[in-house]
């Protein structure tokens, strides 16, 4: 396909810069006034910020913060987001989760050339969905999303939902030292494995908060795991909280349960009803504290549960019809024996690795799929560490699993455990080559991803 032209930058004027520091150059997502082509402008650049109390971390942040701004667009609407690159090497952003054409996908070589140090591109897309959703580089990831390339979207709904409360709440588990030096964002002995972990566990950019919600309303809590490795094992003791959505998609209310595992790149919409003023629940990451819930006053009566979230217009898959294909997850390579030259490939599908470097992989596609053509996919996973498996472009239906019951669902992301098969269905009602990858960043770039083609 002809991809779309770079837009090189004229100059700064009116880009939302809001100050020049020692510490580095801040920007900020403004919303510009009378302009035609664009409704926010979004600046990626490196920011210092406080990850370790008293040091200083030279990360690189969306709006001059990390996790990156929160952008909020209204389902069915238009998002339109002039994107300016002042870091000093090429980049992407890829709108994850949302069902969106090709060009704006965010994947370089692709959708679209990479955007250079000084140039800008504009996103322009409808986001049909309403969800909890998030955006990052489809570039030099594991460096990218490892320094703070990270941030929610969130689209609300075309009516009001019936939560009078919310809040985001982005995980991330940094890569820094106790001086708030980064350290290694992938280590081939780790990348080989479950990938490699940060040590510094935050919510919203901070270690260990207390979250302040109001006594006995029900809050909704988007939790988005934007972490390039961990699984989040979320439980939440004591507490009356039910599950809303699942990765952006309604799900008829249920239970939390005792741990709900958040792979990379997956969300979870929770309703929380807060205790009574003064007491505390913990957010944990199995027997580990994430974030501490502090009851504070309300002035309102109590709240009740809402009512289920409306679904989400994604195209039913008619299971009678549908072509099966399998797709098997597997190890690739020892580590005495490198890629000559290339990056390491320790991981493949179908027995094909995914050179991260080779700008002509996507044009191998692993399956070419017929437009409104119905499908199921088997999922293989032949090794014992967990892969986060993300389809660009559509939603799919989560049918069955061999390890455990599944409650059909839309998702973009499917948490396929040790060794589990699973099987999923959708429709391929969005033509383009769109990237079918594990989320363990670690794991993407190292072979763990493939095309798919729907003509
Ligand atoms: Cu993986």
């Amino acid at each position: 396909m002809k991809l779309k032209r770079r837009q090189v930058l004229a100059g700064l004027a009116g880009l939302g810069v809001v100050g020049l520091g020692a510490g580095g150059v801040r920007y900020w997502l403004g919303r510009p006034e009378n302009v035609a082509s664009h409704d926010y402008e979004l600046i990626a650049a490196p920011v210092d910020v406080e990850l370790v109390p008293g040091r200083s971390t030279p990360a690189w942040g969306y709006g001059g913060q990390v996790p990156g701004v929160e952008i909020r667009c209204r389902q069915g609407e238009r998002l339109r987001v002039r994107f300016i690159n002042q870091l000093e090497q090429q980049t992407t952003i890829h709108w994850h989760g949302i069902r969106l054409p090709l060009e704006m996908d965010g994947v370089p070589y692709v959708s679209q050339l990479p955007v250079l140090p000084g140039e800008y591109f504009d996103y322009d897309f409808i986001c049909p969905d309403a969800g909890s959703y998030w955006y990052h580089p489809h570039t030099t990831s594991s460096e990218q999303l490892g320094r703070g390339l990270v941030g929610p979207l969130i689209v609300e709904e075309r009516e009001p939902s019936g939560f009078q409360h919310e809040r985001t709440l982005s995980l991330k588990t940094w890569h820094v030292d106790e001086q708030g030096t980064f350290t290694a964002f992938s280590v081939p002995r780790e990348a080989a494995r479950e990938g490699t972990r940060g040590r510094l566990s935050t919510i919203n950019g901070v270690s260990l908060p207390t979250l302040d919600l109001p006594a006995r309303q029900v809050v909704r809590l988007r939790l988005i795991n934007l972490d390039n490795t961990v699984t989040y094992r979320l439980n939440l003791p004591g507490a009356e909280a039910r599950i809303y959505a699942l990765d952006g998609n309604p799900i008829k209310p249920r239970p939390l349960g005792k741990n709900y595992w958040l792979g990379p790149g997956m969300r979870i919409d929770l309703a929380l009803k807060v205790p009574a003023i003064g007491a505390e629940l913990s957010l944990r990451n199995g027997p580990l504290r994430l974030a501490t819930i502090r009851s504070v006053s309300s002035n309102a009566a109590p709240g009740d549960w809402p009512p289920a979230l409306p679904a989400n217009p994604v195209a039913e898959p008619d299971l009678s019809r549908a072509e099966t294909l399998r797709f098997n997850f597997e190890w690739a390579a020892t580590l005495a024996s490198p890629n000559q030259g290339g990056p390491a490939r320790y991981w493949q599908i179908n027995g094909q690795a995914w050179d991260i470097n080779d700008k002509t992989c996507a044009d191998r596609p692993i399956a070419t799929l017929k437009k409104d053509g119905h499908y199921i996919f088997v999922l293989r996973n032949m090794a014992q560490y967990l892969h986060p498996i993300h389809l660009h472009g559509m939603s799919f239906k989560v049918l069955s699993s061999d390890r455990k019951k599944i409650e059909p669902y839309f998702t973009d992301t499917y948490l396929l455990g040790k060794n589990e098969t699973a099987r999923i269905a959708f429709v391929a009602d969005n033509p383009g080559v769109w990237m079918f990858h594990c989320h363990v960043i670690d794991h993407m770039e190292t072979g763990l991803m493939a095309a798919i083609a729907v003509v």
